[in-house]
């Protein structure tokens, strides 16, 4: 919970023109002055949303993956590479969340995909209220997979479960090898682990064993894969896990 950047305080004053539902963060001011009260307060909230959002999911058989990572790890190009290769395979639609821009919709709506952008403004994070709203919006069809790009943020957005079937972090080598054991929570709530922009691994002091052995010490049931999104390696083997998934 980001109890110190405070952005489940979405009290900030101002007027601004996104679309997702701000009801979830209301409701602290209890006067009992414990954070914790708060954090329980809207975790509970958002975990009884994610459940509806799961039974949705389930029931119209969309195949829902939450994509996070730091800024700029390539979650958008990942997303373009694989719409790119399964699109004629499944059919496809993408919530993107940033805290400012159409940019990333824009990007996938490029490739024929449709595409609603969330801004979250001050917040760092996607809640389940806002892939509710997101929803109602795209009507995901049935058999579909629908991708969510989280906010870019290594940190708040593992706390939020949006009702999602896989939560899936992608690291790039730029980042160092030590990121899994600094941020653990990500790693440890993720059941899929991507490294992507594989392809600057010769250019870097990174050690990719090493950063794939620190994703296992944090989360050995973590499922890996090595691409990149821009020369493609790598990304067959990724689709292919993803089209294999949604047919189950
Ligand atoms: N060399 C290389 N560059 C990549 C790769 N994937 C992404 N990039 C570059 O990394 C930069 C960031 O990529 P994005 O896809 O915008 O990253 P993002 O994670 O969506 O960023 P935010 O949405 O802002 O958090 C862009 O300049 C991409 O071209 C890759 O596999 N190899
Ligand atoms: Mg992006």
């Amino acid at each position: 919970m980001c109890g110190t950047c405070g952005c489940s305080n979405h009290d900030h004053g101002h007027s601004h023109d996104h679309s997702h539902d701000h009801s979830h963060s209301h409701s602290h001011d209890h006067g009992d002055g414990t954070k914790i009260t708060i954090e329980q307060d809207i975790l509970q909230k958002n975990n009884l949303l994610a459940e509806r959002n799961r039974g949705y999911f389930e029931a119209k058989n969309i195949y829902c993956l939450n994509l996070m990572s730091s800024p700029g790890a390539g979650k958008t190009a990942l997303l373009e590479e694989t719409i790119r290769r399964i699109k004629g395979k499944s059919s496809i639609c993408v919530i993107e969340g940033d805290q400012q821009t159409n940019n990333d919709a824009d990007r996938i709506a490029a490739l024929e995909v449709e595409a609603f952008q969330v801004n979250t403004g001050t917040g760092c994070h996607l809640d389940a209220a806002m892939v509710n709203h997101a929803i109602k919006h795209l009507k995901p069809e049935e058999d579909s997979i629908l991708f969510i790009e989280n906010v870019g943020n290594l940190v708040c957005p593992a706390m939020f479960d949006l009702g999602e079937a896989k939560k899936v972090v992608i690291i790039s080598p730029t980042e160092g090898d030590d990121k899994p054991l600094k941020y653990p929570y990500m790693f440890q709530e993720a059941d899929v682990c991507i490294i992507n922009k594989i392809d600057l691994v010769p250019y870097l002091n990174t050690d990719v064993n090493k950063l794939r052995e620190n994703a296992l010490k944090v989360n050995h049931h973590l499922e890996l894969f090595d691409v990149s999104a821009t020369t493609g390696a790598g990304m067959d083997a990724w689709c292919e896990w993803l089209l294999k998934k949604n047919n189950q």
